[in-house]
């Protein structure tokens, strides 16, 4: 049977298990990234592992979440993050540079490489048949000792693309489509393929809006073949020597095929607050808007931006809009300003921001009261704006253009006339705001910098074999990693102070969860399907672990997370029969028995004592996982084993 792109990278780089949809694999990772606000946490995990220095061929820290550094704490941060770096020989990217994403496909992702990213859309670099996936900071620490990346091998999944993008319909609505079809439950446990003859109409940086945004399916990642339009991309770049081809043999088989003819889509638009909540822009025509945000990520390529410039040139934008334009990169704010495409951004009346993620990660620029707010990202989850009830859409650049223009929701197609943008021959290269690290020799005098801001890592606990505890909280479906742990201006600088994290827990859902969850010194939380969806922070397993959560049971997790449970050494469980979920309620006092023999069999038996009701409790744990649990952490797990 023929191999398709990711099973052949997959081959390429196994080095445990079987590669069978569903068993856990290991892989030998190339690359590794990190970004300020996971990697503080990660790069002190790396230094508890002792290792001098990082066993990866490239690891990259880039500095882009929190860049005001509104007081000494990310400041701090920041400091200990790029001596870190000198030390143990990773590259660090320099406030301003741009942000992770957009920057490592720019200048440092390779075709069939691995790489693994403390930021769940490190897909992005699947844009250059790269097999990149999201991972908590201890998993990426433990790459960059060198260790292999734990998986469950994932199904695999055909996006089949057809026909070319009309005008104004963009790769954002290719994304919005996939969404719409799949759901943001759509990916899970599945590597999605994007394939077809429609692929060659696609550049880079419409991939890589693509791939990105895969990770709203909750995909473990989404992958483009590398071509002629990869080679021409790396050749621009001036990496033409990192090109390989890569392709899908015509035999491979696939889990799920879905066609999606290019042709036929229109622009779309994701409504408040989940990503998959998709629907035309025509049929929301006239809604008025507050504000347009422009950049991430996901839309902030310089094929983006000069789009955006091209559309808005000559025109000011409406007196009741703001708008903010922030680039993904200094590659592509220089080369904007170069060609004379930011003066026009600037005349029509747009905020210029630095090239990080900003009000993405509601970093400033948050809505006004209920304020609505078209954005080019890749996220509306509540309260993520910074503004709690903000409403927060998703649009192509298009369409933010011409809500900015006409201060209501627009169908860009009524723009009239696509100015053509071409990608350069060569794009500007400048890479002196990369800092190398420094030689072996050199490193071992240097001294890491570290702050008052970076507190105690929290302890971790052997599992027992009984957990007696109260249910503390008890939420929905798709609860978000914003909801356990929100991010924004307020908190995004602590970071690495897991106590005062800790006072901002389940904030969204409920104020009182972390004084409740403290008095009750251990305790069991319960949720709908999809738990833990969204971000890769480890924060949202370790600050409920610093509040004494033990175990969390759901009728489903995400990815990403149930990672991050185990790391931390939270017991993942679901329920065998999710109807149980309903005759639990906040309050009632838990009880698992038997937890060691459970995890052999497989089921885990749990009392309510408040009721004397009995439930089956499903657990798949591989043996590695078993023992990271019951050592109380993989980093304890780890030092066991003398990884
Ligand atoms: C996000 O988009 O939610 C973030 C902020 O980039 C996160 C990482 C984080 O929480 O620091 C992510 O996507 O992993
Ligand atoms: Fe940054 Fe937003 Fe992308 Fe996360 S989704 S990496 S916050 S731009």
């Amino acid at each position: 049977m023929g191999l398709t792109i990711a099973q052949k990278i997959i081959k390429a780089h196994l080095v445990e298990g079987e590669m069978l949809a569903g068993n856990e694999i290991a892989l030998k990772i190339d690359q590794t990234l990190t970004q300020d606000a996971t990697g503080t946490m990660a790069y002190l995990e790396f230094e508890t592992m002792g290792i001098d220095r990082v066993r990866t061929e490239k690891s990259v820290a880039y500095i882009d979440h929190n860049t005001l550094q509104s007081g000494f704490e990310n400041a701090d941060d920041h400091r200990y993050i790029q001596s870190v770096c000198k030390k143990h020989g990773i590259y660090f990217s320099r406030p301003g540079n741009g942000i992770c994403h957009q920057v490592h496909l720019e200048r440092f992702g390779i075709p069939g490489k691995t790489l693994i990213g403390s930021d769940s859309h490190t897909p992005t670099g699947g844009g250059i048949g790269m097999l990149a996936m999201g991972a908590g900071g201890l998993d990426v620490a433990v790459a960059m000792g060198g260790g292999a990346y734990h998986i469950t091998m994932p199904k695999m999944y055909k996006v089949n693309l057809t026909g070319k993008l009309n005008d104004f319909v963009t790769a954002k609505d290719v994304s919005l489509e996939i969404l719409r079809i799949l759901s943001v439950k759509g990916g899970v446990g599945a590597i999605i393929e994007w394939g077809g003859e429609g692929v060659k109409t696609l550049s880079v940086p419409e991939r890589a809006t693509i791939t990105n945004m895969g990770t709203e399916l909750g995909a473990t990642t989404s992958i483009f073949p590398s071509d002629e339009i990869t080679r021409e991309f790396l050749a621009a770049q001036g990496r033409e020597r990192d090109y390989v081809e890569l392709s899908s043999d015509a035999d491979a088989e696939y889990d799920k095929i879905i066609d999606i003819n290019l042709s036929e889509l229109k622009p779309l638009i994701a409504c408040p607050h989940s990503p998959d909540n998709v629907v035309t822009v025509e049929s929301l025509k006239g809604t008025k808007v507050d504000q347009v945000c422009i950049g991430s990520c996901t839309n902030s390529s310089l094929f983006d931006m000069l789009k955006v410039a091209a559309l808005l040139k000559g025109k000011i934008i409406s007196p009741f809009v703001s708008l903010s334009v922030s680039p993904g990169s200094k590659q592509v704010l220089s080369m904007l300003s170069s060609c004379g495409a930011l003066t026009d951004i600037l005349a029509s009346g747009a905020r210029l921001l630095e090239c990080a993620c900003g009000p993405c990660i509601g970093m400033g620029f948050s809505p006004n009261s209920g304020g609505v707010s078209l954005r080019t990202f890749n996220r509306n989850f509540e309260g993520r704006s910074g503004t709690a009830d903000g409403q927060v859409y998703l649009v192509s650049p298009e369409t933010a253009v011409a809500a900015a223009l006409t201060g209501y929701i627009t169908d860009p197609r009524e723009l009239g006339f696509m100015p053509k943008v071409e990608m350069p021959e060569k794009f500007k290269i400048d890479d002196s705001a990369v800092i190398e690290p420094a030689s072996v020799e050199e490193a071992a005098n240097l001294e890491v910098l570290r702050g008052p801001n970076i507190k105690k890592f929290p302890d971790s606990f052997p599992q027992e074999n009984t957990l007696k505890a109260p249910l503390i909280l008890k939420v929905g479906d798709n609860i978000t990693t914003d909801h356990i742990m929100p991010a924004g201006a307020k908190i995004l600088p602590y970071r690495s102070n897991i106590p005062h994290l800790s006072q901002y827990c389940f904030g969204v859902c409920d104020t009182t969860f972390p004084e409740r969850a403290k008095k009750a010194g251990r305790s069991i939380i319960v949720g709908g399907s999809n738990y833990g969806q969204g971000s890769s922070r480890e924060h949202a397993a370790l600050v409920p672990l610093y509040l004494g959560v033990r175990a969390v049971i759901t009728k489903s997790f995400a990815r990403i997370h149930i990672a991050n449970l185990i790391n931390a050494g939270i017991m993942p469980l679901t329920f065998k029969n999710p109807d149980d979920y309903d005759k639990l309620n906040q309050g009632d006092e838990l009880e698992l028995t038997d937890i060691y023999a459970g995890m052999d069999s497989g089921e885990i038996k749990l009392r309510n004592v408040s009721t004397g009701e009995e439930y089956i409790l499903n657990c798949s744990f591989t043996e590695r996982q078993k023992a990271i649990l019951k050592a109380g952490s993989l980093l304890a797990y780890t030092k066991e084993i003398g990884e």
